[in-house]
């Protein structure tokens, strides 16, 4: 399969500039940079990158500055992960909710490449009382939603000390071995594999390291849920990436010969489990059968996945559905979860065909 059919981004909103992935087009295992989805708060930032500097900051023993060149020097690492939008198919919500209405693509899968977060924070030497590692990019604007901060604020988000210190969290400059293009981040990126993309700060400019949990906007009012704790409910942010799985082939109101045979195809990912297998309904859900699965090396990379389908000789309307389940015997749920407000949206999505 070749990525000759990548075809122009769907504009999702125009102003930030939010693109999505035509995902019927799915046909390599990285997602080429010029088909990739693209998801911005606020409007691009202008990046100078002989002044710019990473910051290193707050509970640490020593505050660095990194310029380009020197993180550029460091010892490199590369992961292959995908990045979903925590709001990737939210067109497929009813009642309908707010935001950017995204299809099915709001997610990619690519190749980064750059420094371990863990390398920097290092030698940075974080304090014994260090709690959380905030990131912050060079982008700003007053958000959406209330409520919301009357003066703008740049994109953060943070994540725990814990899981800041793990292996393969990325500060990147490249992405599919070119360097990182403006759209998604030049000149440095975070990329948290297995989370959903708000993790993945784009524009770095600072990292603060905090005694205290961080309370900001893009944690906790949005990209956050409510969560009942100890008969309570709490407000937590949204983190790991739930297992799904999507078709790419056939697109939604395809017509499909009857007494024929129809290739379903499509793509499986999770956030930190293995896909065990993907099953296939032609029938709405009432009967499911199992679909080839591919392989990957990368955890946090997609599979694909296909099933041949032999259609009736009668002319009906129908709908497609796919189901993952992984290793340890989670499944995609049928149903919507209303508690999880606008953002994963990883039951199983319905795909409406003729076969004629
Ligand atoms: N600085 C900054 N980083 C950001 C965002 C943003 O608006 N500003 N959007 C986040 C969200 S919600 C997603 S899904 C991913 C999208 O990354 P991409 O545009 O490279 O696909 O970037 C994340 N990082
Ligand atoms: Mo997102």
């Amino acid at each position: 399969m070749t990525n000759a059919q990548a075809a122009t981004k769907i504009v999702r909103v125009s102003d930030p500039v939010n693109l999505e992935f035509p995902f019927e087009t799915l046909s390599s295992d990285l997602t080429p940079t010029d088909a990739f989805y693209v998801r911005n708060h606020f409007s691009q930032p202008e990046i100078n990158v002989q002044a710019w500097r990473l910051s290193i900051e707050g509970a640490v023993e020593k505050p660095l500055q990194l310029t380009f060149p020197e993180l550029l020097s460091m010892p490199t690492h590369t992961v292959t992960s995908v990045l979903e939008c925590a709001g990737n198919s939210r067109v497929f919500l009813s009642p309908k909710v707010a935001g950017a209405q995204w299809g099915l693509g709001a997610v990619g899968n690519a190749e980064w490449k750059g420094v371990l977060l863990s390398t920097i924070l290092e030698r940075a030497c974080l304090a014994e009382d260090a709690v959380d590692v905030v990131f912050e990019g060079a982008d700003k604007g007053v958000p959406d939603e209330q409520p919301k901060p009357c003066n703008p604020i740049y994109y953060a988000r943070s994540i725990p000390k814990s899981k800041a210190l793990e292996a393969n969290i990325l500060l990147a400059y490249e992405m599919n071995g070119a360097p990182l293009s403006e759209a998604h981040g030049f000149p440095l990126r975070l990329i948290v594999p297995g989370w959903y993309g708000m993790a993945s700060v784009k524009w770095l400019q600072r990292i603060v390291v905090t005694e205290y949990p961080y309370d900001g906007y893009f944690q906790k009012i949005d990209y956050a849920f409510w969560e009942e704790r100890d008969g309570l409910p709490v407000r937590q942010p949204i983190t790991e990436i739930e297992l799904k799985s999507q078709i790419a082939q056939p697109a939604a109101h395809s017509v499909i010969d009857a007494n024929s045979t129809c290739l379903i195809y499509g793509a499986a990912w999770t956030g930190s489990s293995k896909i065990a297998k993907v099953e296939v309904s032609v029938d709405g859900g009432k009967e499911w059968h199992l679909a080839n699965l591919g392989e990957s090396d990368n955890p946090h990379a997609w599979i694909f996945w296909h099933y041949q389908w032999k259609t009736s000789a009668t002319p009906h309307d129908t709908i497609l559905m796919c189901r993952a389940t992984d290793t340890e015997g989670r499944s995609q749920p049928l149903t919507r979860d209303l508690n999880k407000e606008s953002y994963r949206i990883s039951h199983t999505l319905p795909i409406s065909v003729q076969v004629r």
